[in-house]
């Protein structure tokens, strides 16, 4: 069976990792071939170094990758499944190829993640093309079974567990992003965010705790940010900068396989988007969610919906603490008693991040759903 996956890139990099992790899905564990077209290969080419991101077309995971631009060929004849992610336009000549199959192909708009109730009751509807014989599918992905569920490899935490049990592994990751690895006593933090005028309130806090911290910052706006509480305008990856109890390493932007592993190893994950927001679920350690600020303030609805549901089975008071934090770091106001609240309550925060990662990884992951669903309506 054919499939193509259309991403545009709106900004940053959630689109394509979402796009890229599932195209590389479908190919290796449903046996697929898989057509990823996309508009921005240079964005690409930060999760996945290996990409070139001049070629107009390239095999990579198994995944042929085709650079999408405006004056789509004519002659690509179009796939048994077509994914459009997150409403991004199909070119007209390939909508146009679709209509004119024997047989339409499934045609799925791959929607963004949310845990508001709503979704449950919208995923797998479907719209007819105003003028041609086609049906869209809408596609939810989200945290219920009755949802399009989440993105997660078949092995994803057998590799996990393996690479926390593993020294040598840990170890290799911190050197091959130019580091040494923490010192044992050392927590560690990892922080991917969107700019943020509260970072220097939060360094101040790392700063102020009574036992070594080391904060992994990514290397982007944020990290310009927090440089500024160490009194510089800028650092480059690979230096760190210390005060008080806080270390901070500027890491070099990994590749995406890589990126888990920070997740992974660190304490507690500061996470952003879609994307690395549901790496650091399945990471299983205690996370702190910025949301991609949407227009109309309508984040703040998708905020609180995940927080409730999230925080099923926390004790109240812990949730309280925990949704006081993401409120202030997504509010950009001070952090510095929020941090310190969440940092003395852990060990509940751990215990209650692993139970929702077991309780998440005992449904069917988003690509087998997808592929079940088009299987059902090619049949
Ligand atoms: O980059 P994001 O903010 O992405 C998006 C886009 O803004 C998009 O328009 C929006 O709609 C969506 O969020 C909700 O955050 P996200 O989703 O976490 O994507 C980041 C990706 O980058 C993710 O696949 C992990 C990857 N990554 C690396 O590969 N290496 C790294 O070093 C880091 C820090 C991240």
């Amino acid at each position: 069976m054919r499939w193509d996956v259309f991403c545009a890139v709106v900004d940053n990099y959630g689109d394509i990792g979402v796009c890229w992790r599932l195209a590389r899905q479908l190919f290796a564990e449903h046996g697929f071939a898989v057509r990823l077209w996309v508009d921005d290969l240079a964005s690409f080419a930060r999760l996945c170094p290996q990409l070139d991101p001049l070629a107009p077309a390239q095999v990579l995971g198994g995944v042929e990758v085709h650079r999408w631009h405006s004056g789509f060929p004519a002659e690509v004849a179009a796939a048994d499944v077509v994914v459009e992610a997150f409403a991004c336009h199909l070119p007209e000549p390939y909508v146009a190829a679709m209509a004119a199959r024997p047989l339409p192909p499934v045609w799925i708009n791959l929607e963004y993640l949310s845990a508001e109730h709503w979704v449950e009751g919208c995923h797998a509807m479907a719209s007819p093309h105003p003028r041609l014989p086609l049906l869209k599918h809408f596609f939810f992905p989200g945290f219920g079974p009755n949802s399009g569920g989440l993105l997660r490899e078949r092995d994803l935490i057998a590799r996990r567990d393996a690479f926390l049990d593993d020294q040598e592994s840990r170890g290799a990751f911190w050197r091959a992003a130019g580091f040494a690895p923490p010192a044992r006593d050392a927590f560690v933090v990892s922080l991917f965010g969107y700019p943020n005028p509260a970072a220097g309130d939060l360094m101040r806090a790392f700063a102020a705790g009574d036992r070594p911290l080391v904060c992994a910052l990514p290397d982007g706006p944020l990290l310009r940010g927090a440089a500024a509480f160490f009194g510089r305008e800028d650092v480059q990856a690979g230096e760190e900068l210390a005060r008080g109890a806080l270390v901070l390493r500027a890491m070099p932007f990994v590749a995406q396989d890589r990126y888990d592993e920070l997740l992974w190893t660190s304490d507690v994950n500061f996470v952003r988007g879609e994307d690395s927001f549901v790496r650091a679920q399945w990471a299983a350690r205690p996370l702190i969610w910025q949301i991609y600020p949407q227009a109309g303030e309508a984040h703040w609805t998708k905020l609180e919906a995940f927080h409730a549901l999230y925080c099923e089975g926390l004790d109240a008071a812990d949730a309280a603490v925990l949704g006081e934090l993401w409120r202030a770091w997504n509010r950009a106001n001070s952090v510095f008693d929020a941090w310190m609240a969440v940092e003395s309550r852990l060990p509940a925060y751990q215990r209650h991040a692993e139970s929702w990662c077991r309780r998440l990884a005992g449904q069917t992951d988003l690509a087998s759903r997808l592929a079940d669903f088009c299987m059902n309506r090619l049949k």
